[in-house]
């Protein structure tokens, strides 16, 4: 995510620790580079003019000329410039208060409604723990209700629709349909058009009459710039949006919308989509967006995500078992499935601080799947004695899995590797989110 800017401002920052003393003269030259950075990211020029503005008065007082650590009081500073333009703080989905809520996704054609729609509605069943239906009003694009349908099946969401009736009349028997059969929440996909034409918004705004709506939320694509913030601003005049949605936030370009969109329109970014997966999506935080982006980490966001997709008991378990020193392959395997879970491990890696974002790390999962097909071709005795593989049995144990021997040594020197890491750890204390760190590292 953003990692063109994020790469660019991380090494100006660098190059401005390495120069020991900052004073006037370097100070301008690095907020210069910033800047070009911000520019070529696509953010909007208005904001980069407050931002560099405002770093510069704070940047050229006392406090970071005169500290002892001037450069770090320096990055703080374009910290804090960039939270701000990012909206400051976290701004929940408004769900009211009991009852069900209603939420509806407009926005241009291919802006990615439909996707947000199902990932909006897992999101609600899990951590608003109401029962979402979804609603079908795109009657226009041939094959649209069939796509939320599927969409909505593959995720255990049911789809609301109605055959050759006006997305208005939809949308009204939806509410009832919801009410009757206790549902917790209703969001309606919207149909897009290729430009916002009078038609649509004439539509969506009488949608909005016949639904009191808690969000009425813009799915805007990050990857067209400045464009999204255009369309988020028309949206926002013709029908009134309650909040922002940025869609394809891994892709790297232009993504200075997200840092445009909220300062310029004066709505918050709920949430970010980060791939065309169901589970590619994340509720926007802004402090830990910046320190994303300024390769500060965003530690808070990694050990959130390992609380969630990781069972919380098997990590208790397996804190036991590097106590105790028993942790073994069998044990590992467990970690290995609970990975793959997660989902892709680059964007978990991206999430850790000093983690390079110009050559991004690529963790092939399939050597995940082939270090599952090794320790299955082991016998229990062989998980849990580690140290007894000999040759014989790397042998056996290659051809079982349909690896080499050289896999096969290759995995058990990682894993010996791992446990000498945490017979560290058990010394020193581990540090937190330490099941998922060590096992990074051992891999
Ligand atoms: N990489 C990436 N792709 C996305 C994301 N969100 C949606 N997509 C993809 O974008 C394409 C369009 O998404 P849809 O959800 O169909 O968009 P839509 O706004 O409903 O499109 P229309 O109904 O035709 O207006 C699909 O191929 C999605 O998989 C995202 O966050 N990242
Ligand atoms: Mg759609």
């Amino acid at each position: 995510m953003l990692n063109t800017l994020s790469g660019r401002l991380s090494d100006i920052l660098k190059k401005m620790k390495g120069w020991g003393s900052l004073n006037e003269k370097n100070i301008r030259e690095g907020l210069r580079d910033i800047k070009l950075a911000l520019l070529e990211a696509d953010v909007n020029y208005k904001v980069v003019k407050e931002f560099i503005d405002g770093a510069t008065t704070e940047a050229l007082g006392e406090k970071v000329l005169k500290s002892v650590t001037p450069a770090q009081q320096f990055t703080k500073i374009v910290y804090d410039y960039l939270v701000k333009i990012l909206g400051d703080t976290t701004h929940g989905l408004e769900v009211g208060s009991g009852g069900i809520s209603h939420l509806m996704l407009c926005g241009l054609q291919g802006s990615g409604k439909t996707t947000t729609a199902v990932k909006l509605a897992r999101f609600i069943e899990s951590k608003h723990n109401k029962k979402p239906l979804l609603v079908a009003a795109d009657v226009y694009r041939p094959a649209a209700i069939q796509q939320l349908q599927l969409l909505g099946e593959k995720n255990g969401i049911h789809t609301f629709t109605l055959d050759k009736e006006k997305p208005v009349r939809i949308c009204k028997e939806a509410v009832k349909f919801a009410r009757e059969n206790s549902y917790g929440a209703v969001l309606v996909d919207t149909a897009g058009r290729l430009e916002m034409d009078d038609e649509m918004m004439r539509e969506l705004e009488s949608i909005k009459k016949a639904v009191r709506f808690h969000e009425i939320l813009l799915v805007a694509d990050a990857a067209t710039g400045q464009a999204a913030v255009k369309i988020a601003q028309g949206f926002d005049e013709a029908i009134g949006i309650t909040g922002l949605i940025l869609s394809r936030m891994d892709s790297d370009a232009r993504g200075g919308a997200a840092l445009s969109m909220s300062h310029i329109t004066g709505k918050h970014i709920k949430f970010i989509g980060t791939g065309e997966k169901v589970d590619d999506f994340e509720q926007f935080h802004p402090d830990r967006i910046a320190g994303r982006v300024l390769d500060m980490g965003d530690i808070v966001s990694l050990v959130e995500k390992v609380q969630t997709d990781f069972d919380l008991e098997e990590v208790k378990k397996l804190e036991k078992k590097i106590k105790k020193a028993s942790f073994d392959l069998n044990d590992f395997l467990d970690q290995l499935r609970q990975l793959q879970k997660m989902g892709p491990l680059e964007n978990l890696l991206e999430m850790i601080p000093g983690m390079p974002k110009k050559t991004p790390v690529k963790v092939d999962e399939g050597e995940l799947k082939q270090a599952e097909a090794i320790i299955n071709s082991m016998t229990l005795y062989e998980r849990a004695h580690y140290k007894l593989i000999n040759g014989s049995r790397r042998k056996r144990i290659a051809l079982g899995s349909g690896t080499t021997v050289y896999d096969v040594n290759r995995l058990l020197n990682n894993f010996d590797q791992m446990k000498k890491l945490m017979k560290k750890f058990r010394r020193g204390g581990p540090p937190r989110g330490n099941a998922l760190s060590s096992l990074m590292q051992g891999m």
